[in-house]
């Protein structure tokens, strides 16, 4: 079979905003071994291909939500193992930030189980905010729905990055949640846009959708007025309880496949390798690295589930002697 015509522009024309859906498709049909070097190529322009962006998450808030994505511990709708608490005090989110940041991380990002923030708790996740700038370290909520006005306090409140996801594409959202719109969420990530925070939207894969429902996704993100400036690929880690909990794993070299044509649309933003490291070797991690991932959630615990420890992740490092975006070799062992 013939390899298809490649829709990529290998010069160093700015990211289009132009893409087709049938585009994106045809960078999922390339040769494994094109598209991971062209991709390579992409990254190279943008990006030093030896540093990774770290962030770390906290749940401050968990459980309990009323929304029913069907891959989550935290919806009410599920029997889950994930038991409910209410929103942290702010210092104690501010220690554990401390702590992140003493172990490594450059981005903190704080996670709500809820399905919009509520005005009374804006004071609250504001001090939360503030208090983790404060540290040194970049801020990044994600919280739910947002209104314009919320966005704006939260922009002035210190937040540097908005975590909103898409989650898949447009064709088969349905199949993964009723209870909010795809368009709520495209409304989100105007209004973070517009109040001048950072977007970090990406989603899922290994959800049950097809090939070109990944397409779908990213050729959504491509065609955003802005790109996202994080964008975070989770491997969906399956919760026992919820309905996609018995969902076939997605083979790991599409996962390959779906960070380099993020790479590849989106060539400017930072790629996160989310959820779903702890699943995965090393190898199968370093090939990302190489297809232009660029980012990793750090610290041994995601939001209600495990991620790979300290240790594990400092020995990865090393091995691929790469080293957090933004330090000089002499800052590190
Ligand atoms: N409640 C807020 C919301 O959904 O807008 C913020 C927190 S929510 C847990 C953030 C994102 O985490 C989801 O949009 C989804 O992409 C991802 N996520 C949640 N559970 C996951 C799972 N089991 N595996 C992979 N990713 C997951
Ligand atoms: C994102 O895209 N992935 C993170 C973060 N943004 C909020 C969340 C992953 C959650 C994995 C399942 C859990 O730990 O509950
Ligand atoms: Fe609620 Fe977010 Fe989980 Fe959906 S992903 S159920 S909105 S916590």
């Amino acid at each position: 079979m013939n390899a298809p015509v490649l829709p990529v522009r290998l010069d160093f024309a700015p990211p289009r905003h132009d893409w087709t859906l049938e585009e994106v498709e045809g960078l999922f049909e390339m040769p494994f071994t094109d598209l991971v070097f062209r991709a390579a190529e992409v990254h190279r322009r943008g990006f030093d291909p030896t540093e990774l962006q770290i962030s770390q998450l906290l749940s401050v808030k968990t459980g309990g939500c009323p929304e029913n994505c069907g891959y989550c511990s935290q919806s009410q709708h599920f029997k889950t193992a994930t038991v409910a608490s209410k929103l942290m005090a702010a210092e104690a989110v501010i220690a554990a930030a401390r702590e992140a940041k003493a172990g490594g991380a450059q981005r903190f990002c704080m996670g709500a189980a809820w399905r919009d923030l509520k005005d009374r708790d804006v004071p609250r996740v504001a001090a939360m905010i503030s208090g983790v700038k404060a540290l040194g370290l970049e801020t990044c909520a994600t919280l739910g729905m947002l209104t314009p006005s919320q966005a704006a306090a939260l922009k002035t409140a210190g937040l540097d990055f908005y975590n909103h996801n898409l989650d898949t594409g447009p064709d088969y959202y349905d199949q993964v949640v009723t209870t909010r719109t795809y368009q709520a969420r495209l409304d989100t990530l105007t209004a973070v846009r517009e109040a001048g925070i950072s977007t970090c939207c990406g989603g899922i894969v290994g959800m049950g959708e097809t090939r070109r429902d990944r397409a779908g996704l990213l050729h959504q993100l491509a065609t955003l007025p802005a790109h996202p400036e994080s964008l975070p690929i989770n491997d969906l880690m399956p919760i026992p309880g919820t309905p996609l909990g018995g969902s076939t794993p997605v083979d790991p070299l599409e996962f390959v496949r779906m960070i380099a044509v993020a790479r590849l649309v989106c060539p400017k933003s930072v790629v996160r390798i989310a959820a779903g490291r702890e699943h995965m070797s090393k190898e199968l991690q370093a090939l990302c690295f190489l297809a232009g991932a660029n980012s990793i959630f750090v610290g041994g615990r995601l939001l209600t589930t495990n991620n790979p420890d300290r240790n594990t992740d400092e020995a990865l490092l090393a091995d691929l002697k790469m080293r957090p975006m933004g330090t000089k070799l002499s800052e590190t062992v």
